[in-house]
């Protein structure tokens, strides 16, 4: 049992997670979802959650105390073996293996700041009670950690163990260890031919070895193509 929880001004903003994969693994019982609202842990009359920047700038920060007592009642006593994931744009890049890696742990909690983000002292603080990560979704610049969110819980979730009905499809896909890090070969399905397009006639030889070189090649065509970043480095020389 994985438990998973969210602590964001816009609590509705995870309503999709009751649908689809992540609904289904909440439904059989592998995760546990709990959804907080920061404004919960406000106590004046306008539930403030925001200031202005100690030294100036645009824009405005997340106050540290709703976050500390947010965190302090949602991480609990015992917070073991918990992750306490911040997204930010200025964190260490989301990848696969960040995914597999925090698949296996029992606890997560993801704090969604907004605005231009959360008091440092309220990260600085968390560290030295669980283990911390910050982490970015891409290089590019979102409203806040919602939608960071939905893509992690989304990415970990599918590879808790029971969650994906066929575990093989796993271990092939693009980012993960069996594909050798490459992007993945196109695929297709009836009709044989569709508005003038056919299917590559190797895919009707029932030659599994020609079949698995016609792939392969595909696979490293497109990487070379796409992202010759996931080459080696000789290899991305094209
Ligand atoms: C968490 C708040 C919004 C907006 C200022 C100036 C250059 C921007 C934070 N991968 C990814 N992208 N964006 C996020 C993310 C954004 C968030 C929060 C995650 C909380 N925001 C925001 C503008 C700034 N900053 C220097 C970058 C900071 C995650």
């Amino acid at each position: 049992m994985t438990r998973l929880d969210i602590i964001s001004i816009f609590p509705d903003y995870f309503q999709p997670l009751t649908l689809s994969l992540v609904g289904k693994a909440i439904g059989s019982g592998l995760v546990e979802l709990g959804v907080h609202d920061l404004r919960h842990w406000t106590h004046d009359r306008h539930h403030t959650v925001d200031d202005t920047p100690y030294g100036g700038g645009a824009g405005m920060v997340m106050k540290p105390e709703p976050w500390g007592e947010a965190l302090d009642a949602v991480l609990g006593e015992d917070p073991g073996d918990t992750v306490l994931v911040f997204p930010s744009p200025s964190g260490e890049r989301f990848h696969q293996s960040i995914a597999q890696e925090l698949s296996s742990r029992g606890r997560l909690v993801f704090a969604c700041g907004r605005y231009e983000g959360i008091d440092r002292r309220v990260i600085d603080h968390a560290a030295t009670r669980v283990e911390v990560r910050e982490l970015s979704l891409g290089d590019y610049v979102l409203n806040g950690g919602e939608v960071a969110t939905l893509a992690m819980v989304e990415a970990i979730v599918r590879l808790i163990p029971g969650v994906i009905g066929n575990p093989e499809s796993l271990s092939e896909e693009s980012h993960s260890e069996g594909n050798e890090g490459l992007l993945e070969y196109p695929v297709y399905t009836k009709p044989p031919l569709w508005r003038g397009l056919e299917v590559p006639q190797v895919l009707f030889s029932g030659h599994h070895a020609r079949i698995r070189e016609w792939r392969r090649g595909r696979s490293e065509e497109l990487t070379r193509e796409r992202r010759p970043d996931l080459l080696g480095p000789r290899d991305a020389q094209a």
